[in-house]
């Protein structure tokens, strides 16, 4: 396949497969971010990752893939191009579970370790060995101490009806006068006293095995409690704040409300956008002296084969041509010369991995625009297309400064 938008090469026109191996050494060379689920069987791993990310595949359990004896890998949104990485330890069910071969196979890519524990579980005691191994082995590694289901500990009252209490850090001031005495109600914004004792519990128990604890109750929405994903903010910003800062700008983008109006395809199409939006602001600025053309287009090129094929679709030279015109030339030939910005430290680093973000992250939304149209019978004009891609440019240097 020629690729009619890179014209200042001054090689011949590069074929896909050739693309499709630069791409594939670029994907091996990527540290993708990966977080340890650390919790007994029912305590909540599952619900964190569709909390953070939407999948659904992680409910019903087929993304996870053994990965050693004792644990399973899943990696959002695939394994050809994953944005994050979970580790679920299986080995846990187990008393003797030695977390040894673990830590030494994923202590390096391991960003931080969510240890999950219902609130009312007392019988913790297979959790504690292992977890106190692992914080020996790495103890940079942070540890977030996440408590489920506090429903089981607040009775009919709803927790997450009013002002989060647990926004002031839990500040033991919200638990005074928490319940009156008389009718037994909750008040808005405090933290019932029988959960704040287990809580108090919990953070004994777990005593120097956590950087931080996070009381979340991710309950279906049919339960009817005011806010299903109490907690859920919190949650997402302790882990957010761990990851390194162009998959922490692709992982604030996902699971959004507005997205629930979105169809599979669509949706699968921006996953798919985010993540090779954060791969191309990494390897932006790491010179990878065996990639034959520069690492931010082979990327690219990647990431528009596949919203294509996920739209089930083959994109023609003359779609190439069309869209690289509406990206306008000009724009695309200044992210080449950014390239050879990339070897001067820290200015280059800043200007290639915002520009190579929010470059691909707009290239791919507007591939995602024009093969949802095809899809629905309308042939977008090259206006139209030009319009999308400069709102889009915008949406994603927005998103790389957003907080
Ligand atoms: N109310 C409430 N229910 C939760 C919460 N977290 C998990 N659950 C429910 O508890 C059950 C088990 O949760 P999962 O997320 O599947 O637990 P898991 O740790 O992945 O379990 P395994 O995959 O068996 O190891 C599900 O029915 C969830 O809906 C929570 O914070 N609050
Ligand atoms: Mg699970």
């Amino acid at each position: 396949m020629a690729f009619p938008w890179l014209p200042w090469r001054r090689k011949p026109a590069m074929d896909g497969r050739q693309l499709e191996n630069d791409f594939a050494k670029i994907r091996e060379s990527a540290l993708v971010p990966c977080i340890w689920l650390f919790g007994k069987t029912g305590s909540g791993k599952t619900s964190v990752i569709h909390y953070l990310t939407g999948a659904e595949e992680a409910i019903v359990g087929e993304g996870f893939r053994p990965e050693t004896k004792t644990s399973r890998r899943f990696d959002f949104p695939d394994s050809i191009d994953p944005l994050l990485r979970f580790l679920d330890t299986r080995g846990l069910a187990e008393a003797t579970y030695d977390p040894t071969d673990d830590i030494q196979q994923f202590s390096q890519s391991t960003q931080m370790i969510i240890v999950t524990v219902r609130v009312t579980d007392h019988a913790l005691s297979n959790l504690i060995p292992p977890l106190r191994t692992m914080r020996r082995a790495s103890p940079q590694t942070p540890i977030l101490l996440v408590l489920t289901c506090l429903h089981e500990a607040t009775g009919i009252s709803d927790l997450s009806d009013g002002p989060d209490p647990f926004l002031k850090d839990i500040e033991r001031a919200a638990v005074a006068n928490a319940s009156t005495e008389e009718t037994g109600d909750v008040k808005a914004g405090c933290i019932p006293k029988a959960l704040d004792q287990l809580i108090t519990e919990k953070s004994s128990q777990f005593v120097g095995l956590y950087d931080a604890i996070i009381p979340i109750d991710l309950t279906p929405v049919e339960d009817g409690f005011a806010n299903p994903d109490f907690g859920g903010d919190r949650l997402k910003k302790a882990i957010l704040s761990q990851l390194p800062h162009a998959y922490r700008q692709a992982l604030l983008a996902l699971n959004q409300p507005e997205d629930r109006r979105l169809s599979k395809l669509q949706r699968n199409s921006r996953w798919q956008v985010l993540t090779s939006s954060a791969l191309a602001a990494t390897a932006g600025v790491v010179p990878l002296p065996w990639v034959d053309i520069p690492a931010v287009l082979a990327i690219q090129a990647h990431m528009a084969t596949r919203i294509a094929a996920i739209y089930d679709q083959e994109i023609t030279p003359a779609q190439w041509a069309l869209l690289s015109s509406a990206a306008g030339t000009r724009i695309a030939i200044r992210l080449a010369v950014r390239e050879a910005l990339k070897f001067i430290p820290i200015v280059g680093m800043a200007v290639g991995a915002a520009g190579a973000f929010a470059f691909t992250y707009a290239l791919g939304m507007s591939w995602d625009w024009y093969f949802a149209n095809l899809q629905k019978g309308h042939a977008p004009s090259a206006d139209d297309l030009k319009e999308v891609f400069s709102n889009q440019l915008q949406r994603g240097h927005a998103l790389w400064r957003a907080s």
